[in-house]
């Protein structure tokens, strides 16, 4: 048993493109400072949290037109323009927004970066600041040729990425199999409920592992850096989604199961649902982007797009216009036929009542800003979501359709995942994150009725191994709490999990125990970050990822629940960069 602090390094090698970024706060427009000097970089922090940004690299791989420049802007040839737009996509947009009118980041347009000078922007690029903004420069991430490109692109008017809208949807629509051609029952022979659909991320891949056998049974090409998978009520269909917007809809009652249909969105995404109130089971799919900032409602058995709604609009605090507020977490209600789409840059969560799409009726809830990820109580009544940057958690009555309450969530940066449900033993039912930004796991109390005094409070706080967390998971017939740590740069840190004992819960300073996954997984080269802890249908195994890079070899670590100990170790040259993994009985029935 161990208790560390926690340790806050930079990222580097595995998925650069999708952990690395720019930081919360660059602090340009506002105040001015000057440009940090080389001799602050050491105290300069570049957190896991502050790099955890979209890298919207499918954006940056689209042609976009040049936008002409005004007398006195730096001239770029078409060849710098493209460069320095793929750069800017890639590395800074996911702050800095896809229009550089701010998002985490503040605003880049060239009203202010011409008050600010090329020098100045030269610097700040190159040293990054104590605020978040990454050290491209003296980190080694960017040439000196590269970082003047981008202070001479930051001075141009900013590129105009193209719409998406029901045309465009329409063009990439295909039903594979149409429904008349679909099976009437289930033609295989698998054990569908325990089956995980693991995200192959960087093959555009996933995987169909069978859970008693831990046998791949199929591998199905998806979109390009395959993000999540979910899971229709009826557990019948498999809905995938890939960064680049693709959407692919799995049967999994065909022999063997197969894409039946697929759509596109946008050009970026990251969140797909399926309805789930009584009467809607199966019906309807939704698709959250972030570029174009909308979402999608389309049929669940063939795709077909139904209708898209902009999410672009008013933050809920100061009430000002955003134009590019992206979709983060979408899960469907089960007390009502809704649909809660978190809207990141604006704080607002959507209840989208899906029962008539053409009189759409939507209930916005001014929430907080910069919603990422969450999950529901036990219950299933009450919605959970981190307003990351700004180290909240914000708390929805999907029954009443109203807010219950934001609070701050004990740490910095929380990222839950779906968080973890379990009774506290002295707190009663609690919801659990874990965090991004330092070693803080806490609990807060998710049950009104019995257990008032506890409800929507951080009733403790307990500290795991280090920042870099990004996912917490336990089970309802579980007696443990599982914490990974991949993005703690401490390659012993990263490549472990932390477990609670829930009873210990109780004692004041509860202690954890850690499970050295990646050398469990016989894995002797790369970070081996292990990621994302899924049970099996029975609660009796965990799973995780061994989560190299793609030249590498990775792993699936299955753990005995109630030993601890080493089951299985899923390897398979099929098997690259595994990180997502979503059992079908505990996707559909929303078990975490
Ligand atoms: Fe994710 C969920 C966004 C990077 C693995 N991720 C989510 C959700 C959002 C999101 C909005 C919630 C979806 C929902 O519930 O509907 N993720 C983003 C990003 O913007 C970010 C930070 C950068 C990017 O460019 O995409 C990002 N995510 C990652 C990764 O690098 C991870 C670790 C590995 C991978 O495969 O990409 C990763 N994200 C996941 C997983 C979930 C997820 C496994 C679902 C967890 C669950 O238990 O439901």
């Amino acid at each position: 048993m161990k208790n560390r602090a926690s340790r806050l390094v930079s990222l580097s090698g595995i998925a650069a493109a999708a952990l690395l970024g720019c930081g919360p706060t660059i602090g340009l427009a506002q105040q001015q400072p000057a440009p940090p000097k080389p001799a602050d970089i050491q105290q300069h922090k570049t957190t896991p949290g502050g790099q955890y940004q979209p890298s919207l690299d499918v954006l940056g791989g689209k042609p976009v037109e040049q936008p002409g420049t005004k007398p006195g802007d730096p001239q770029l040839t078409k060849a710098e323009f493209d460069k320095a737009n793929r750069i800017y996509f890639e590395r800074c947009a996911g702050c800095h927004g896809v229009l550089r009118k701010g998002a985490t980041g503040k605003a880049l347009t060239p009203d202010l970066t011409k008050k600010l000078g090329f020098d100045y922007l030269r610097d700040f690029i190159t040293y990054g600041s104590p605020g978040g903004m990454p050290n491209w420069g003296t980190s080694g991430e960017f040439q000196q040729a590269d970082i003047e490109l981008m202070a001479r692109y930051l001075l141009n008017e900013p590129a105009q990425p193209p719409e998406f809208g029901m045309k465009e949807m329409k063009e990439t629509w295909k039903v594979l199999i149409p429904v008349a051609q679909r099976p009437t029952r289930k033609m295989n022979k698998l054990d569908i409920d325990n089956l995980f659909a693991v995200t192959l991320r960087d093959s555009g891949e996933i995987a169909l592992i069978d859970g008693t056998s831990k046998k791949i049974e199929l591998i199905l090409k998806t979109g390009y850096a395959v993000h999540i998978s979910r899971v229709s009520a009826s557990g019948r269909y498999l809905y995938t989604v890939g960064r680049d917007s693709k959407l692919n809809l799995v049967d999994l009652w065909m022999d063997p199961p197969q894409s039946v249909a697929e759509l596109k969105v946008g050009t970026e995404a990251r969140s797909v649902e399926t309805s789930k109130f009584k009467g809607f089971e199966d019906k309807y799919a939704i698709v959250g982007a972030y570029w174009p900032p909308q979402f999608v409602l389309m049929d669940g058995a063939t795709l077909e797009p139904l209708k898209v709604v902009s999410t672009r609009g008013m933050t809920y605090d100061t009430q000002e216009y955003h134009p590019e507020p992206r979709v983060a977490a979408i899960v469907a209600s089960h007390h009502n036929p809704e649909f809660v789409v978190n809207v990141k840059e604006t704080g607002q969560i959507l209840l989208v009542n899906y029962r008539d799409l053409n009189n759409l009726k939507v209930t916005s809830i001014g929430a907080e800003r910069f919603l990422h990820d969450g999950g529901f109580d036990r219950s299933g009544r009450y919605f959970f979501v981190a307003a990351n940057a700004r180290h909240k958690i914000a708390i929805v009555d999907t029954k009443e359709d109203k807010l219950v309450r934001v609070v701050e969530s004990g740490g910095q940066t929380p990222h839950p995942g779906r968080g973890a449900n379990f009774v506290h033993p002295k707190y009663g039912p609690v919801w659990a994150t874990s965090h991004l930004g330092d070693e803080t796991i806490s609990f807060i109390g998710s049950d009104p009725e019995k257990n008032k005094q506890n409800a929507w409070k951080v009733v403790q706080k307990v500290n795991g191994q280090g920042g870099g967390s990004l996912f917490i998971k336990t089970h309802p017939k579980s007696e443990n709490l599982y914490v990974d740590t991949p993005l703690n740069t401490d390659a012993e840190i990263s490549s472990s999990v932390a477990v609670f004992k829930i009873k210990d819960l109780a004692k004041e300073k509860p202690e954890y125990k850690v499970l050295p996954i990646g050398q469990w997984s016989g894995i002797s080269e790369g970070a081996r970050r292990v990621v994302q802890g899924e049970f099996n249908k029975d609660g009796n195994e965990v799973w995780f990822s061994v989560w190299n890079n793609k030249a590498q070899e990775s792993a699936i670590v299955v753990v005995d629940d109630k030993t601890l100990q080493l089951k299985a170790v899923i390897k398979d040259k099929r098997l690259v960069t595994p990180t997502g993994k979503f059992n079908v009985f505990n996707t559909r029935n929303d078990v975490y």
